[in-house]
């Protein structure tokens, strides 16, 4: 196996990874959250925002594919008996519609049900890890760090929905676990413009107390793909 080393142009310093060794992770791109009638339009959101961000992801996800690196999808998922979803999580806010109800596409945020389905711009590949992940965190209670340590995976991409919640959830998690984490930009996206902003500083504050972040474009050039 050849080994490739990529140099990117990021924030708040250049990112150093190895193909082989990192891993794209694509948070939460199901329709539950980026088509209505899904969980994300019955907590009150505006959902075309995060339409707007496929093409951007789907760039990156052909080069990465090319290029031969591990790709992740997660979900937010529940199983049908939601004995994994604290009354907690399914009373917060008091919405219309509660994870498990039947809304326009299925059972919300329950697994196997329409609206629970990566989009099909951004549709898993047969070897490609999913994870479906009861909490925001991709970690918690998945399997996730035990896919990323039987390849040897040691830095995660992140692109995904929505950037302050899942995203940035999962890369504190990351953070946690050791693992240097670079998060695309024009990748991500909140139903909340304000947020999003915040959380890349966040992210890259404090000499990248998070980690790093950086557009898409500069992956791709490290890529040789500009
Ligand atoms: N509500 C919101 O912004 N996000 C979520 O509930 N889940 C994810 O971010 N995937």
């Amino acid at each position: 196996m050849t080994t490739r080393q990529l140099q990117v142009d990021a924030q708040p310093f250049v990112f150093d990874c190895e193909v082989q060794r990192t891993a794209l992770v694509i948070i939460d791109m199901q329709r539950d959250f980026i088509e209505p009638g899904g969980f994300g339009e019955s907590l009150g959101n505006d959902v075309a925002l995060l339409a707007a961000i496929v093409p951007a992801c789907q760039a990156v996800l052909a080069a990465w594919r090319e290029a031969g690196g591990m790709v992740v999808h997660t979900r937010e998922s529940h199983r049908p008996d939601l004995a994994d979803c604290p009354p907690a999580k399914r009373n917060r806010g008091n919405p219309r519609l509660r994870i498990g109800d039947p809304g326009p596409m299925g059972r919300i945020l329950v697994a196997g049900e329409p609206g629970n389905q990566i989009i099909d711009a951004l549709k898993p590949a047969v070897m490609e890890t999913v994870i479906d992940k009861p909490g925001k965190g991709a970690f918690y209670a998945t399997p996730l760090q035990a896919k990323l340590q039987e390849r040897s995976i040691r830095k995660l991409l992140f692109m995904g929905v929505t950037t302050e919640v899942c995203v940035q959830t999962s890369m504190r998690e990351a953070n946690d676990r050791g693992y240097d984490s670079l998060l695309l930009e024009d990748c991500t996206e909140s139903y909340f413009p304000q947020f999003k902003a915040a959380t890349l500083e966040m992210v890259r504050a404090q000499g990248g107390i998070v980690g790093w972040t950086t557009p898409s474009s500069s992956l791709l050039s490290a890529m040789g793909k500009a």
